[in-house]
Order: C-alpha cells, then sequence, then structure tokens
C-alpha cells in the first residue's frame, strides 16, 4: 500500500483548479508517483476534491497490503475471525444492507431510449432505470460533497480478466471501505502492475462511498457505515464510469462485478463487437477425454455456482469450473466463441450450499475467505440454512441475536454470501485463466419454473436461440430486495444488469451470428420443475446427465426430436443409467396450453415492455412458437 499523503482541505480545494500539478508538487518520492500517468493522478485528485477524505492509499495488491486491510477491518470491528477456518472472517452488515438495491441502480445516458426501451402507455418498464445527465450531477452534489470527511480513499487499480489478456479490462475503484478492498482484493486482480497496463489507456472509472463521514451523524448497526435512505449505484457509459453511494453490500459496491463486468461491460462489448453476459463457464470432459466448454445464464440464486461447480455423477465424466457468474465472450480471429470470467474470486450465496450441493464450494471456501451475514457457532464455526448439518454449538444469527430452530426467522440472511478466490476452487479449470479465453461449444439458458418447462431442449437456430434468452422467466430472488415466490421475467438473466436498451441488445445478438462463424447451438434446461410431492428432477451432480445430452448434440449426434418448443431428447436418449426413480415423462410433459399461454404472456411482455425497440425477429419467433403450440 502506498501512502500519497495527508491531504488538507486547502489542498484539496487547490487540487480542484489544477490536480496534476498540484499532486507532483508535493513531496512524493519520483518513484512512488513517476508509474501514475496524468490521467489517473487526475480521476483521483478529482474525486478526491470532491470527497474530501483524510488520506488517499493506493493499493499495490500485495499479501502484507492484504494483512493491514485485515488489521483495518478487525480494529474496526467490521469483521471478526472465525477460528475453525484459516484466515477467514465474518462481516455482519447494517441489516437495511444486505442486497443490490435495483431500484436504486440507474444509467445515465443523454437520451432515455439509449438505456431502456419506452414501456406502453401506463405500463411500468421493468428493463432498468435512467436518469438524465442534469439529475445525475444533483445527485452526486447532494450526496458525495465531503462524503469520505474523516475517511481514508483507498485507490484499488484492477483487471477484469487475466492481466495483459486480449479480452480484458482495466478499472480503478475509488472506495472509503476496506471491507470493499478486501473484497475486491479477492474478486478482481488487484495489482500494481495494472496501472503500468493502463498507461495512458482507457480504464473504467468507478467511484464508490458509503456516505458515513466522520465524526458519525448516525449510530452505527453492527459497525456497519452505510447510508440506506441515500443509496444511488449510477453508471455513465460514454464515460465508462461508474459513481456508486450508501451501500458496502456486494453488486453495490463491488463495483468490478455487476457494474463494471455486466453493465458498462455490455456497453463496452456492443460497441466493440462482443458479448458481456451473466453467465457461468464450465469445462466438460466425457471418458474419451474430449473437452468441450459451456457457457449458462440464469437469474440470481438459481444454482450458478453449483452448476458451475458440479461434481458430475455420470462415471467417467468431469467437470471444471471456469467462473460462475459472468462471462466476457469474444470472436477470435478463426470464428470460433471464446470466453474469459472476468472475475478473480466467488462471491457465492451461501445458504443452500452443503457438501450434498457442492462439496467443491465448500472445499474452496475453507480458507482465506470473507463471510458476510452468515451465522456463527458458539464453538468458532459458521452455520446456514441447507449447510447439511446441525450447527455444533449454540448459533448467533446474522443480526447478532441468540439463534434456535424455533425461532421462526433464518439464522443466515437469505442473500449471505461467501467471497472466495477462485484458484481455490478444487475444480477450478487448467485454462481458467487462458488470456484469449476458452472456446464456447453451447449456450444453456434456463431459470426456475415449478411448471411446464421440461428439462432441457435445443433451440431450432440461433435467432431461435436468442428468442429463448428473451422469453427467460424464473421465481423471484433473495439477491435483489424481491419478496415472494412470483415467476418474474428475466431476459438471458440480464434484467437487472442490462447496460443499455434490451431491444437493442437482442439486435446486437442477433448481429453477432455472421458468415465465418461457429456459432455455438443454445439449449433451455429447467432443473426446477415440480410435482406435488416437489422437485422432480433430483439436481446437482444429477445436471451432468442433461449436460452430457447437449455436449453430445454439439458433437451432432442423431439423439434430438422436434417438438413444440424446439428439439427434445429422442426416447432413451438421456443417459439414465445409474439413476433410478425419476419421473422422465414428467420432466419432458410438453402441454399445448402451457405453452399457448407462455408464448402470449411472452409477446405482451415484449410488446408491453420493449415495443418497437424489439427486433422484428424475436417477435416472428414468438409467433411460430404460439403457431406451433396451436397445431
Ligand atoms: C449475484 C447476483 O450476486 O446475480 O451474482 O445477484
Ligand atoms: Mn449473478
Amino acid at each position: 500500500m502506498r501512502l500519497f499523503s495527508s491531504i488538507s482541505r486547502q489542498n484539496l480545494l487547490i487540487n480542484r483548479l489544477n490536480p496534476v500539478r498540484i499532486l507532483l508538487r508535493r513531496d512524493y518520492s519520483a518513484a512512488s508517483v513517476a508509474h501514475l500517468a496524468p490521467h489517473i493522478q487526475e480521476y483521483i485528485l478529482e474525486k478526491a476534491a470532491l470527497c474530501q477524505p483524510d488520506d488517499i492509499y493506493v493499493c499495490d495488491g500485495s499479501d502484507a497490503e492484504k494483512e493491514k486491510i485485515i488489521q483495518t477491518l478487525l480494529k474496526e470491528k467490521l469483521i471478526k475471525p472465525i477460528p475453525k477456518l484459516e484466515n477467514c472472517y465474518l462481516a455482519k452488515t447494517d441489516p437495511k444492507d444486505v442486497a443490490r438495491v435495483e431500484s436504486k441502480t440507474v444509467i445515465s445516458t443523454e437520451n432515455e431510449r439509449e438505456t431502456i426501451p419506452i414501456p406502453a402507455e401506463g405500463v411500468e418498464g421493468k428493463l432498468g432505470k435512467w436518469m438524465a445527465p442534469g439529475d445525475l450531477q444533483a445527485a452526486i452534489q447532494e450526496r458525495f460533497p465531503g462524503c469520505m470527511k474523516g475517511r481514508t480513499m483507498y485507490v484499488i487499480p484492477f483487471s477484469m480478466g487475466p492481466i495483459g489478456g486480449s479480452i480484458s479490462k482495466y478499472g480503478i475503484e475509488l472506495t472509503d471501505s476496506p471491507y470493499v478492498v478486501a473484497s475486491m482484493g479477492i474478486m478482481t486482480r488487484v495489482n500494481e502492475s495494472v496501472l503500468e497496463e493502463i498507461g495512458s489507456g482507457e480504464f473504467v472509472k468507478c467511484l464508490h462511498s458509503v456516505g458515513c463521514p466522520l465524526p458519525l451523524q448516525r449510530e452505527l448497526t453492527n459497525n456497519w457505515p452505510c447510508n440506506p435512505e441515500n443509496v444511488l449505484v449510477t453508471h455513465i457509459p460514454k464515460d465508462r464510469e461508474i459513481i456508486s453511494f450508501g451501500s458496502g453490500y456486494g453488486g453495490n459496491s463491488l463495483l468490478g462485478k455487476k457494474c463494471f463486468a455486466l453493465r458498462i461491460g455490455s456497453t463496452i462489448a456492443r460497441d466493440e463487437g462482443w458479448l458481456a453476459e451473466h453467465m457461468l463457464i464450465l469445462g466438460i470432459t466425457n471418458p474419451q477425454g474430449e473437452k468441450k466448454y459451456i457457457a449458462a445464464a440464469f437469474p440470481s440464486a438459481c444454482g450458478k455456482t453449483n452448476l458451475a461447480m458440479m461434481a458430475p455423477t455420470i462415471p467417467g465424466w468431469k467437470v471444471e469450473c471456469v467462473g460462475d457468474d459472468i462471462a466476457w465472450m469474444k470472436f477470435d480471429n478463426n470464428g470460433k466463441l471464446r470466453a474469459i470470467n472476468p472475475e478473480n474470486g466467488f462471491f457465492g450465496v451461501a445458504p443452500g450450499t452443503s457438501e450434498h450441493t457442492n462439496p467443491n464450494a465448500m472445499t474452496c471456501m475453507e480458507k482465506n475467505t470473507v463471510y458476510t451475514n452468515v451465522a456463527e457457532t458458539s464453538d468458532g464455526n459458521i452455520w446456514w440454512e441447507g449447510i447439511g448439518h446441525d450447527p455444533t454449538g449454540d448459533v448467533t444469527d446474522w443480526k447478532n441475536q441468540p439463534w434456535t430452530k424455533d425461532s421462526g426467522t433464518p439464522a443466515a440472511h437469505p442473500n449471505s454470501r461467501f467471497c472466495a478466490p477462485a484458484g481455490q476452487c478444487p475444480t477450478i479449470d487448467p485454462q481458467w485463466e487462458s488470456a484469449e479465453g476458452v472456446p464456447i461449444e453451447a449456450i444453456v439458458f434456463g431459470g426456475r419454473r415449478p411448471e411446464g418447462v421440461p428439462l432441457v431442449y435445443e433451440a431450432n437456430s440461433w435467432e431461435h436461440g436468442v428468442f429463448l434468452g428473451a422469453a427467460m422467466r424464473s421465481e423471484a430472488t433473495a439477491a435483489a430486495e424481491f419478496k415472494g415466490k412470483a415467476i418474474m421475467n428475466d431476459p438471458f438473466a440480464m434484467r437487472p444488469f442490462f447496460g443499455y436498451n434490451f431491444g437493442h441488445y437482442l439486435q446486437h445478438w442477433l448481429d453477432v451470428n455472421q458468415d465465418g462463424r461457429q456459432m455455438p447451438k443454445i439449449f433451455n434446461v429447467n432443473w426446477f420443475r415440480k410435482n406435488e410431492n416437489g422437485f422432480i428432477w433430483p439436481g446437482f451432480g444429477e445436471n451432468s446427465r442433461v449436460l452430457e445430452w447437449i455436449i453430445r448434440r454439439c458433437g451432432g449426434e442423431d439423439i434430438a426430436q422436434e417438438s413444440i418448443i424446439g428439439k427434445i431428447p429422442k426416447n432413451g436418449s438421456l443417459n439414465m443409467e445409474g439413476c433410478d426413480g425419476v419421473d422422465l415423462d414428467a420432466c419432458f410433459e410438453l402441454s399445448s396450453d402451457f405453452w399457448k399461454q407462455e408464448a402470449a404472456e411472452v409477446r405482451q411482455y415484449l410488446e408491453e415492455q420493449v415495443g418497437e425497440d424489439c427486433p422484428a425477429e424475436i417477435y416472428a419467433q414468438c409467433d411460430e412458437l404460439a403457431k406451433r403450440a396451436s397445431q
């Protein structure tokens, strides 16, 4: 960590007038600032002048620095060690700061239509929120002046993707939260060398403040600084800039993740002709040793991490993990789609993760992990619902209250998380840091659909596949502020993460299908169909049977038959050896009434939400589905 210096108010004022010169006039050793390009200095000092921190530290990403940050967090009682786990810590947040806040997340462009399609009259738009540039400036001025008083501004140079990789991009996050520094150090590649890589080139500007200047103006809960009444997470695509205020949690504050890798990332991807998607990436190897890679999009909390790290139950097959949340995908010069996971860690939902559902995640988070809002036990361990065993010792819940099974509330918050280094996953793919990315054979969409949607089907064409992404729906998630189990449209699992108008996004997906490119096959899966006894399909490791079928289809095997919705497995083609008692007929039952209604509801959604911005091809695909279901 490099100490820049204490900045006096006066200097900050002067800095506003001539930031670069003033910085260089200060008493630094030439070597310590020589590597900072003028435009980086200018960015840092402009924001420092606004936020008025006491100090500025430039992070170098070293182990010594990590240790220092942990010590700071311990001193501030923001985290506590978990005695049973090596170098693991537990943070508990203010209960008002527990998830992404979609209602306070905006994109700012000159024209509203660049950001969101205009919904039909009287309909609330659900595909993102727009803010006029003038209103954004006003909102910033209401929140940021002096917001870091008494605190340190940390400068985090980070890379999304391997440093130097052809698909990678760089960012600099300025934050007053050491918790964010610790978490970004796991989730991204934080390294001084990023500053050199940026050189005089572009970087994504990320400003974050918890909005709690010192001395405190409100009492903290759990020592967790935040400003829930004034949360605002903003994106300015034309400037490649993110400005986030008031929340210390996850996607609101670890700006490399949803804000950069998806919202700003999708606009960069559109401009540069590639795809930035809410997708896991996995490698699957058959008993003959042939390996293929798949990217898969599921809405938040639908088991992406479990699928990415799955232990296959079919003998001889191996699944390895490249990433569990985000894929950046670019066609190479040979027309092959190649993907990287831009992240460096997993920010996984803890509840439901167990030795049964995800043994690899359990191993991955045994050390060097920051847990947030899980419960703790009196014998020095952590616990959550669905961890697969009873708690050992007395439990203190995520709100710091004594907890028993009769408490009537969950011990761990449903959106509690583990933040663990990806390299610790026992099944991390040997190619996971490949600079040029791994070749993608198949793209898979899915969601939580208790009714009507079969276990797996294949799109008839690229255009049909794009329609499947557009038509995605799923039960609501705890990862955002929604309650209950309503079925929500979540196209491409990107509804909270589009960086620009979804109609234009669909056109971009249609446009990447070009002559000379090897377009991946597209599939839809549903592990979550239910009957009166619960889930029909056992899920988890058994999902490898579905992946096997997908991979065999990619190899051109004649194991699919036409249906009203696309290609489904021919009878007997799904490998069910060793998996008894599954009602496969129920998994694949197709009701034309269900699909007629589904097509009608999807059309209504597209008409109301996307209107004339929705490409005609997508409406045509929807009409085709309705026609096939009516025959
Ligand atoms: C996540 C999410 O945290 O999608 O990954 O909400
Ligand atoms: Mn996600």
